[in-house]
């Protein structure tokens, strides 16, 4: 075993962002004699998994060590028949040597009998390679497969001295623009994005990723009262938009109102997000609703952004960040980009 085929594996698997949720990203490295005969991921949601593809992309002259190849897979292999045959099976009738997975599959129709079925088979099994890693790389599959509710991620950008905006408004960038094409990136590897209504009628954002060749996220709009102008962006019909009310109800192709409990109002939320198939969802202001997520602790991970800037003198407050931990820090033309996780 060799730990650094399962990096390779977990590269792989990355190449899957934005494409597969609501699966997890998973890649498979298949090695004979210390070399890569073959490579694969989970490409696109409802399409083979990583192992049927790296199987597949054995050279016909190689196919003939299969039998004496290992798999570094970093997901337990499936053991169910769901949009694709159970991937256990084929590495059974493939008759690879020996198994390295990296995490257990926390799927009910899985969870552990994809490890089962492989080792009753006689084929050698190791499990846990790089867990660690592999958890952050599925963080939003693990969170979902457990909680039943979509990875929150906080997004938003602050002045120097604590400010996310003017107390007028009229300062809709803070972050450079560097800054802000890694938000379009962000978006673009999410499944929604999310903004309460001081944000949307103050911004007007469109919410869509068009610095970042990648996919738009679902919108969304917390509009407890239902009081925000149809005219916005974020009502163009360009993109499908939901909006969070406490009493609206409609929904056609590309908007819908939802009515949701005022008690449990962002509980409810995140369980409506999770009926839609969002995994993931990044809550970008203001600082209200992101004050509200932080408050509840139904966040994961937040990503804030503070500029050098401090010429704001009075403005609405940034929020703040409690039961946290920093987990990584850098510069980006001057701004400074922190991420923390929830403890
Ligand atoms: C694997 N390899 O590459 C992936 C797996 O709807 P389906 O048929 O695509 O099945 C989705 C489930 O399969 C998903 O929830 C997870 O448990 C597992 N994903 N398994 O062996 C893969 N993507
Ligand atoms: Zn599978």
């Amino acid at each position: 075993m060799d730990k650094k085929y399962m990096y390779r594996a977990l590269q792989l698997a990355q190449k899957g962002m934005g494409h597969v949720s609501p699966n997890p990203m998973v890649g498979a490295v298949i090695v004979y004699k210390d070399r890569i005969i073959g490579e694969g991921y989970h490409q696109k949601y409802g399409e083979p998994h990583a192992e049927p593809n790296a199987i597949a992309s054995v050279k016909k002259e190689d196919q003939q060590y299969l039998s004496e190849a290992d798999m570094y897979v970093t997901l337990e292999p499936c053991s169910h028949y769901g949009k694709t045959p159970p991937c256990a099976d084929l590495i059974v009738r493939t008759k690879l040597k020996n198994v390295y997975v990296c995490n257990l599959d926390p799927n009910p129709l899985v969870a552990g009998r994809g490890i089962k079925k492989m080792t009753d088979a006689g084929v050698h099994v190791e499990t846990g390679i790089l867990e660690e890693e592999g958890l952050e790389v599925n963080k939003r599959f693990f969170k979902t497969m457990i909680h039943n509710k979509p990875y929150v991620i906080l997004k938003y950008a602050q002045t120097a001295d604590g400010f996310v905006a003017r107390e007028n408004y009229d300062s809709k960038w803070i972050s450079n623009g560097l800054s802000r094409q890694l938000v379009h990136k962000m978006r673009a590897e999410e499944d929604a994005i999310m903004v309460g209504s001081n944000t949307a009628k103050h911004d007007n954002p469109t919410l869509n990723t068009r610095d970042w060749a990648g996919k738009n996220p679902l919108r969304v709009v917390v509009d407890r009262e239902h009081k925000l102008n149809q005219s916005l962006d974020l009502f163009d019909n360009e993109l499908k938009t939901i909006c969070y009310t406490t009493s609206f109800d409609e929904e056609n192709e590309n908007l819908a109102f939802i009515p949701l409990g005022k008690d449990t109002f962002f509980e409810d939320l995140l369980t409506d997000l999770m009926g839609r198939k969002v995994r993931s969802v990044i809550v970008e202001g203001g600082s209200r609703l992101l004050t509200q997520f932080i408050e509840k602790g139904l966040w994961d991970e937040a990503h804030i952004f503070t500029s050098s800037t401090t010429t704001f003198g009075k403005g609405i407050e940034a929020p703040t960040l409690t039961n946290a931990r920093k987990v990584s820090s850098q510069q980006i033309e001057g701004d400074d980009y922190s991420i923390y996780k929830r403890r």
